[in-house]
């Protein structure tokens, strides 16, 4: 190593250590005797470690042009070692990582003083998002066949590069109009094949001439300014790298052009491989972000996999990238395959949720949530220890040879309006284990003077069913969207969770309490009775006839022929009783009331 070299890297370290914010210089690549690429891993780990998306601007081309120079005006600090010389200054690939651009100092070649090393050449194409191509002084015929030499031994002369190429003419003392890369590679010397393989290899591709400018005045000023432009212009149509991926193309670089391989299509499809991998990996998170997560049933789950495909697809496309389109469409085959597993696995969890039996209340519950939710009404009649089975001998009720398992999926199916429209406005019935015993029950009326403190037809039947039986009713209002319980003929908010068969006393105690305001028992009936004797034969010289009358429905009964004045009115009674059971007048709470259904 020259003192000189030494004195760089002295520099650079001074720069490490002034300051931990200060951007760092580091050799990435050397090449050390007998001259082969050498990667050194530990600065590699920075790359690794970042966990920004990356851009990687390549500054390459003819020795002693400027070219660590410009990458210091671009950085705006001094980090790559720049000197007076004649001698190479830059060896190998100096990087620094400036948040999310890593720029690649790369030595110089055709300098008379200097070795000229294609790999560098290589390695700054094939990583770069961005190639600086820096030519000293004029845009010459050497500096355009050493970048069409690079394609050619990269065996890239047929490939398109999502590379772009930034062609800059620095220490210029000519005066270039901005179309000049375009007309140099128009002209005609007999030397197309390298001017086609750049237009070919670089569809994207600037031109800046920075003027020779001693004193960095205002003219190079603007020649930076002009270049910066066009670093900006487009720059989101650049391939990006997460640090690993970046990392992992470097790797798989150096190895290739330290084993002397150069063909550069592998190592081309090798970095392709790894970007796409990480667009795939891009799309897959964006997807995962997006794709709902199954923490209830949901009847319309749909996992729309064209949105992680067009994920991937529109970062293909700002990068234009249909040369490689075989190996775009093996990845996207790739992630369209990853896309629909994990569809699969979701539709599978929502199917698994909506099919759940146990526990049935927690079923219930859910059911109903789901149902509320999507205002789609619904009645369902829990047994407890009265047998239901004088409600479920209407004409229109379907009773079922074994019950079925209630789901969410079943209560979504029974109940929604245009699935089963024959259904929904009756109840379905379940067993004490939550099992459906029957459904299409219709419900009877509800007694007068019952208080309905809310709702509907639905509600009206709910509170009916409770009144006339120990049973409790939920209910989901299809207008408002919400659950109640009816028990004990009163309407209850869901939110206060189902009836508890602990409490089934205290329901059964309201159910009677109200029954009797409402005159429906007997002992809130206003009875007349009386008895009236009579001679009736020679064995039996007086009997007793009785009669009673139901005061408000004036029904009345006689029963002859008794001992006593108080047996005969007890009989009456009792017969009178009978008859107002019978026709639904009065109630017995132990039996399920279905008059007037
Ligand atoms: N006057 C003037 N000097 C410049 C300009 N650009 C670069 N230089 C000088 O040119 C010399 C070489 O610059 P470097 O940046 O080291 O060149 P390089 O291309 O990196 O050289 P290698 O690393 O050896 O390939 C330095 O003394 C710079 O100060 C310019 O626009 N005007
Ligand atoms: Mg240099």
């Amino acid at each position: 190593m020259t003192a000189f070299g030494i004195a760089i890297l002295i520099s650079i370290g001074l720069v490490a250590s002034h300051s931990v914010q200060a951007m760092v210089g580091q050799k990435l690549f050397s090449f050390p005797p007998p001259g082969r690429a050498h990667l050194h891993e530990e600065v590699l780990q920075s790359i690794e470690q970042s966990s920004r998306k990356l851009r990687v601007i390549a500054i390459v081309g003819e020795g002693r042009a400027g070219k660590s120079q410009l990458g210091n005006e671009l950085l705006q600090t001094n980090v790559f070692a720049t000197a007076a010389t004649p001698e190479a200054v830059t060896e190998g690939v100096d990087i620094v990582l400036d948040g999310g651009r890593l720029v690649l100092d790369c030595e110089g070649f055709n300098n008379a003083l200097a070795s000229s090393r294609l790999e560098v050449l290589l390695i700054g194409t094939a990583l770069a998002s961005t190639l600086i191509f820096v030519m000293d002084g004029k845009l010459s015929e050497e500096g355009l066949n050493m970048l069409a030499g690079a394609l050619t031994e990269a065996q890239l002369l047929e490939k398109q590069l999502p590379t772009r190429l930034v062609l800059v003419v620095n220490k210029c003392t000519l005066d270039y109009k901005a179309s000049a890369l375009e007309d140099a590679l128009a002209k005609d010397h007999g030397r197309r094949d390298s001017r086609d393989a750049i237009k070919r290899a670089f569809p994207r591709r600037h031109f800046v001439a920075i003027p020779f400018d001693p004193s960095g005045g205002d003219a190079y000023q603007q020649g930076l300014n002009a270049l910066r432009a066009a670093l900006d212009a487009e720059s989101s149509s650049e391939l990006v790298f997460d640090g690993a991926r970046l990392a992992g193309a470097i790797r798989g670089l150096s190895i290739k052009v330290g084993a002397g391989d150069f063909d550069l299509p592998s190592i081309h499809q090798h970095i392709m491989g790894e970007f796409l991998q990480g667009e795939v990996d891009a799309a897959m998170d964006g997807f995962m972000r997006r794709i709902p997560k199954v923490i209830e049933y949901d009847p319309d789950f749909k996992v729309d996999i064209d949105a992680g495909i067009n994920l991937f697809d529109a970062a293909i496309q700002r990068l234009s990238l249909h040369t490689c389109s075989g190996q775009v469409h093996q990845f996207r085959e790739q992630l369209q395959g990853k896309l629909e597993d994990v569809a699969e696995e979701r539709r599978t969890a929502n199917e698994a949720l909506g099919n759940r039996t146990e526990p049935w209340r927690d079923v219930l519950r859910r059911g109903c949530a789901l149902l509320s939710a999507r205002q789609v009404g619904a009645r369902l009649v829990v047994q407890r220890k009265q047998d239901l089975s004088p409600f479920l001998s209407s004409p229109s009720a379907i009773r079922f040879d074994t019950p079925e398992p209630l789901s969410v999926r079943w209560m979504w199916r029974h109940f929604h309006p245009e699935l089963n429209p024959s259904s929904h406005d009756f109840a379905a019935v379940l067993n004490q284990h939550g099992q459906v015993l029957a459904v299409r029950v219709p419900a009877p009326a509800l007694p007068d003077g019952v208080p309905v403190p809310r709702g509907n037809a639905r509600h009206k039947a709910a509170l009916s069913v409770s009144l006339r039986s120990d049973a409790w009713v939920v209910v989901v209002s299809q207008e408002r969207g919400e659950t109640s319980v009816a028990c004990a003929g009163q309407l209850w908010d869901v939110g206060s969770a189902f009836p508890d068969d602990s409490d089934y006393a205290v329901h059964e105690q309201q159910r009677r309490d109200l029954l009797l305001k409402l005159g429906l028992l007997w002992e809130s009936r206003q009875i007349s009775s009386k008895a009236k004797g009579r001679v009736h034969s020679l064995r039996e010289p007086w009997v007793w006839d009785g009669w009673a009358e139901d005061r408000q429905s004036k029904l009345q009964k006689t029963s002859r022929h008794w001992k006593s004045n108080k047996g005969a009115k007890e009989h009456a009674e009792s017969e009178l009783k009978q008859a107002l059971l019978s026709q639904g007048i009065i109630w017995d709470t132990s039996v399920p009331a279905i008059s007037r259904l």
